[in-house]
């Protein structure tokens, strides 16, 4: 069968009068120029070819088309631009069929809205995620969507950027049919009845409105999740428009939003993060390195965190061994597990044959020696050196030589852990943020002898947890708590110079973090700091600022929430300003002599925003961090720093 060329990556050949389009262009047939430039000569030899009836598009490879090509944001639009190439499509007299062999996503699920029919593999999934780079659909999603699945369902898809299954899909009335055999020859089939009809365009469908009370519910429900972001506000008053504009001025609103929002800062710092998550996976030195076989995972310890790794692990596929310093603190831990996966059972999240799986793969213990054949083990014991480094060394007693062993610590120095045993080179951190099993952020230490095989599986176990791995050296708190130290450092001095806790709290949720800072400080708890603070105390440089307005509270009880008072008091659980807190802070200004002045928002949310970027610096100096932008990941998707800002590093400038 001869393929015609469309162009470099579109190509086509012909079978019972259908054309059969392909898109090529990996990784995931982004819809480049040239791709673009392909579909609009196929359609144009479709349409001026009187043997040809139909035309089917597909994908090569695992998408069909995922999205618009993102690189091409930065830069002025390249003919032909997609809502040209999408309109083409819907107004080609002949019928065009899209065949969905993998993802299609953004304009991917565009170019399939605006083809007559769509007929998708069953591990299919589509979606308009747009939202999700700050930005609206830019090729007729927000008015072709809501003709195929109504107002609410199209509300909720466009305004989350969620993608949907196949099967979903089919129930919204986004495809027509799953397809049960081979996909492009269904998709043949189809085009072939489909040359014998009217052909239905979905521009010229009515949009369903539905019960406002369901549009609204649906509207409520994007807006409760976008805190600070523009795009799901745009998306759903573009939506709502396309139940009672013409489809032409629906477009013409919607390009002229998309083109508003795509120069603009929220989608500038979104499409830093989306390329810094891609960034953080490559690491130095590991080209062609393979990682050791993990199937069986030890963990030691089945506290809260522990707890929260095993299920993380066995939510993965991974054998589970998990012990504890007794058959009785064995039971309980295994309880606390089969808890956990059984609210995720309840909730729906598992199904039954899920729930025994993981239970099957569940090993518990009262004895170390249960580990023998784990193929890692992580450590999430008490963080005190002494009894991590005498649990280390009884691994090594235990273990096989290849197997890896991992702290979890979130301060000690994993080198001096290493050192504890006969053969350094196979430890390495593995920082997971609590709750373990929810948080996608895990900072991977890599230690002074940690051999490269060790960090790659180390990096491969995150990926398969569905983690998202930042590589960081060894330094105190490494790079995540480090600049938290320097943030609390900062806001405490912010409230020597004049500020309250409740005027930068205010100021920092109005920013986009999720707390403020001492609204964190009390939730985590104030004594942890202060016993790091009393340790660094002797070894502190005198001529360095240092606020001892946290060390009073500490030494007056006063230890956060839990204790009932901390940076705030807490009456019946309600946070409420403490005048007893405010007197101590102006006694340590009159102590120091500091004439307390009025901070706006602006200033609070910039000295504190600057001193984060300041520690990353610092970071990027000592070769702790390798790249600024993964900083950035780690305080969006550790701390609750907006996502939308692009970071601290990012609104510092610093790539
Ligand atoms: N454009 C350009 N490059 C892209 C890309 C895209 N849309 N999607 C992925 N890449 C690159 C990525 O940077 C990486 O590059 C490689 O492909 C593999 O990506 C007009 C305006 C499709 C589910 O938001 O969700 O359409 O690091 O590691 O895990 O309305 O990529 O190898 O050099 O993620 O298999 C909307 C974004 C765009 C989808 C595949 N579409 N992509 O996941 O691979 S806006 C999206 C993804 C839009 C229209 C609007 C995922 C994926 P490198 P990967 P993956």
């Amino acid at each position: 069968m001869t393929a015609i060329t469309f162009s470099p990556d579109v190509s086509g050949t012909v079978t019972d009068g259908v054309l059969v389009v392909t898109l090529d262009n990996p990784p995931v047939n982004a819809a480049s120029q040239t791709v673009r430039a392909g579909i609009m000569a196929a359609l144009a030899h479709l349409n001026g070819n009187s043997t040809l009836k139909a035309m089917v598009i597909t994908g090569a490879g695992k998408s069909f088309v995922g999205g618009a090509d993102i690189r091409e944001f930065g830069k002025p639009p390249v003919d032909p631009i997609l809502p040209d190439v999408v309109s083409a499509i819907e107004a080609s007299e002949k019928p065009v069929i899209a065949a969905l062999n993998g993802v299609a996503l953004g304009g991917g699920l565009e170019i399939a809205l605006a083809c007559h029919q769509r007929i998708a593999a069953p591990a299919a999934k589509l979606g308009l995620p747009e939202v999700k780079l700050g930005l609206v659909p830019g090729a007729g999603g927000t008015q072709r969507l809501p003709r195929l699945t109504g107002v609410a369902a199209a509300i909720e898809m466009i305004g989350s950027g969620r993608a949907v299954s196949a099967a979903e899909a089919l129930r919204l009335g986004v495809i027509d049919r799953i397809a049960g055999g081979v996909l492009v020859e269904e998709a043949i089939a189809l085009a072939g009845e489909q040359a014998r009809r009217p052909t239905r365009r979905t521009g010229t469908l009515p949009v369903r409105a539905g019960a406002e009370a369901d549009l609204e519910a649906a509207a409520k429900k994007v807006l409760g999740k976008a805190r600070g972001q523009t795009a799901p506000a745009e998306a759903i008053r573009l939506v709502k428009l396309a139940a009672h504009a013409t489809l032409d001025t629906g477009l013409a609103e919607e390009r002229r939003t998309f083109l508003e929002l795509k120069d603009g800062e929220q989608a500038r710092a979104l499409r830093h993060v989306f390329f810094a998550e891609r960034a953080s996976a490559k690491v130095d030195g590991l080209e062609g390195v393979q990682p050791r076989k993990l199937e069986t995972i030890g963990i030691v310890g089945m506290g809260l965190m522990g707890s929260g790794i095993a299920v993380s692990a066995l939510d993965a596929g991974f054998r589970v061994i998990a012990v504890e310093q007794s058959a009785e603190a064995a039971e309980k831990g295994r309880t606390r597990i089969e808890d956990m996966l059984r609210k995720n059972l309840v909730s729906g999240r598992i199904d039954q044959t899920g729930f025994d799986a993981r239970i099957s793969r569940l090993k518990t213990a009262g004895d170390k020696a249960a580990l023998q054949p784990a193929d890692l083990v992580i450590e999430a014991v008490f963080d005190d050196y002494d009894v991590k480094a005498t649990l280390f060394r009884e691994l090594e007693g235990i273990v096989r030589d290849d197997a890896i062993l991992a702290t979890n610590t979130s301060y000690l120095d994993p080198d001096r852990l290493a050192a504890e045993t006969r053969n350094p080179a196979r430890v390495i951190g593995l920082h997971f943020f609590s709750p373990a099993n929810i948080m996608r952020l895990m900072e991977v230490v890599k230690g002074a002898k940690t051999a490269p095989d060790v960090l790659a599986t180390g990096l491969q176990l995150a990926k398969r947890l569905g983690k998202l791995p930042i590589v960081c050296g060894v330094t105190e708190g490494f790079i995540g708590n480090r600049i938290f130290s320097a943030y609390r450092k900062e806001a405490e001095f912010l409230l020597e110079d004049g500020a309250s806790p409740a005027e930068i709290d205010s100021a920092m949720e109005g920013f986009g973090m999720a707390m403020g800072p001492f609204a964190v400080f009390d939730l985590a708890g104030l004594e942890i700091a202060w016993a790091r603070r009393k340790r660094q105390a002797a070894t502190r440089d005198p001529a360095e600022r240092y606020s001892v307005i946290a060390d009073r509270l500490c030494e007056a009880g006063r230890f956060g929430q839990k204790a009932g008072r901390g940076w705030y008091a807490y009456v019946d659980g309600k946070r409420q300003e403490d005048p007893a807190v405010t007197e101590m802070i102006a006694a340590a200004r009159r102590e120091k002599g500091i004439v307390p002045k009025d901070f706006t928002s602006g200033e609070i949310t910039r000295r504190l925003v600057s001193a984060m970027a300041d520690e990353g610096r610092k970071l990027m100096a000592e070769g702790i961090a390798s790249r600024a932008s993964d900083i950035d990941l780690v305080l969006i998707n550790g701390y609750g720093f907006p996502a939308h800002r692009g970071g601290p590093m990012f609104m510092a400038g610093i790539e």
